[in-house]
């Protein structure tokens, strides 16, 4: 069977299009990149992307998959060998925790754009308590910090990237208290599949978009990725 033409639809700053940018340099797989604004998608797009979000991955030029765990799966089988465990039970807690990430890089994102002060403080409690439960489970739980890279890996790393780069006092992270999660991270960003993950000024591309967000909070974290 032939390699599949990949075409992946991608915004630049979206941790989600990140998690399969990361799985297919990877995995050394060859793709096609469009990248389009979100705020103002193409009509083609409007027509392939069923919840027009991104990322959707096109297949040979006309089957459209989206949601980036599907993508990364699928990615995954047609460039063995797979990044998820074979055992059904521990590739169903693989896939678990791949949700659980999801829910904190959307726990993030309200805290990043968080329109005032409460909402901001709400935003890094809820953020930080997923963090906490994370840094437990990594104690001993080879699904999340196994010795060799997974799809969990993936989807962790757009996470604690933007963590890492949006420093701030109310910050939900902090390196000292989640110190495995801080490990894990130091493994991964020195990765060339992850550090290939965003364009070379992805710091001024998320600070631009955070300007544009009503609220202080977010500004805040802008001058902050501009200082660097
Ligand atoms: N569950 C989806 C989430 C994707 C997502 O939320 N993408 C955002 C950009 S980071 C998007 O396209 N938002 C546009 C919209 O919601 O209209 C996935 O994992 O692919």
């Amino acid at each position: 069977m032939d390699f599949p033409h990949l075409h992946l639809v991608s915004f630049d700053i979206c941790p989600f299009v990140q998690r399969s940018l990361i799985t297919l340099n990877y995995k050394a797989a060859p793709y096609e990149l469009t990248r389009i604004d979100l705020a103002d998608p193409p009509d083609w797009f409007r027509e392939r992307s069923p919840l027009g979000k991104v990322p959707i991955l096109i297949v040979n030029g006309d089957t459209v998959l989206f949601e980036s765990a599907v993508i990364n799966e699928y990615i995954d089988a047609v460039t063995p060998p797979e990044r998820l465990p074979p055992e059904p039970l521990e590739r169903a807690r693989a896939r678990a925790w791949i949700e659980y990430l999801s829910e904190q890089t959307f726990a993030q994102y309200r805290w990043m754009t968080a329109a005032d002060e409460d909402a901001f403080e709400r935003a890094a409690h809820e953020a930080a308590r997923g963090l906490e439960r994370l840094e437990r489970q990594m104690a001993d739980d080879h699904a999340l910090a196994g010795a060799e890279f997974s799809l969990v890996d993936a989807t962790l790393a757009p996470l604690l990237m933007r963590y890492a780069l949006l420093t701030h006092e109310d910050s939900p992270w902090d390196p000292e208290s989640f110190p495995r999660l801080a490990a894990r991270w130091q493994w991964l960003e020195a990765l060339d599949a992850v550090r290939d993950s965003v364009p070379a000024d992805f710091s001024q591309r998320l600070a631009t978009y955070l300007d544009g967000q009503t609220g202080t909070a977010p500004r805040q974290l802008a001058a902050a990725l501009r200082r660097g």
